[in-house]
């Protein structure tokens, strides 16, 4: 049986990959910080295929700490879905608030890395895959945004990331969503696309043969 850490798994795209892979055959490690939410869905998957773990991604002691606690579990992590992330409040120079700024940098960039970093050799051992949740705006120019810059040094780093890992067999997809109705806005996204819809593109990287990396997967709603 595979194993999958899946970061940011309380909510939105996380919780749905969550529940796909399970569906798939995996066994999931989920973190995030409220261990609440992570709880309940481990009682939806079954405590067989799910484990629970709290960890705030800007923490890497705890990051080590919590993949020492899956590979005691598990044994072994064949897939690292690096999805844990915010968004903007306010836009722009202008309009965007500082501390907000800080969060999105340290989470959706650093703790990212973080995440890789702290999961590299039982990845590499299992000569296994990173899925990193980047953004369309990490390709577009999008005037001000700071999250949109966040984005884009995913995009950078998920790029660099997969040379160096090419050469130790191991895959680097990045994900990058269009707008998607999760917890991540205040208000309801009717025309978005669904958590369960970029679950669906992870799976189809997950699942495809040994020789064939899929580098990059753009979704977006037809009709924004
Ligand atoms: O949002 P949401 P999404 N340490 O709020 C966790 C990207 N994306 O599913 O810690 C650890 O439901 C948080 O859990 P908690 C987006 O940038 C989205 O939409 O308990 N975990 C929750 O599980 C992000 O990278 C759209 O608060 C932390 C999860 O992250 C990814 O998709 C479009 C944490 C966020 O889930 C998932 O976001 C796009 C921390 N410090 C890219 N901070 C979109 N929704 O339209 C947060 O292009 N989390």
């Amino acid at each position: 049986m595979k194993t999958m850490l899946i970061t940011g798994a309380s909510t939105g795209i996380g919780a749905a990959t969550a529940r796909r892979a399970v569906e798939a055959g995996y066994r999931v490690a989920l973190t995030a910080r409220s261990k609440a939410k992570l709880d309940g869905l481990v009682a939806e998957l079954g405590e067989g295929n799910a484990m629970a773990l709290a960890c705030d991604v800007q923490d890497f002691s705890a990051q080590q700490a919590m993949v020492a606690a899956v590979l005691e579990r598990f044994g072994s992590l064949d897939a690292v879905f690096a999805n844990a992330g915010l968004g903007a409040k306010g836009t722009g120079t202008a309009g965007g608030d500082v501390d907000n700024w800080r969060e999105m940098v340290l989470t959706n960039v650093l703790g990212l890395m973080f995440t890789v970093k702290a999961t590299h050799d039982a990845v590499v051992a299992a000569r296994g895959h990173y899925l990193l949740t980047g953004s369309v705006a990490g390709r577009k120019v999008l005037p001000g945004s700071v999250y949109g810059a966040t984005k884009w040094a995913v995009t950078g780093y998920g790029y660099n990331l997969r040379e160096e890992m090419r050469e130790k067999g191991v895959k680097v997809t990045l994900i990058e969503p269009g707008m998607v109705d999760t917890p991540l806005f205040d208000e309801p996204k009717p025309n978005a696309l669904t958590p369960d819809d970029i679950a669906g593109a992870v799976l189809y990287a997950l699942s495809q043969p040994a020789n064939v990396m899929a580098g990059e997967i753009w979704i977006e709603p037809l009709n924004r």
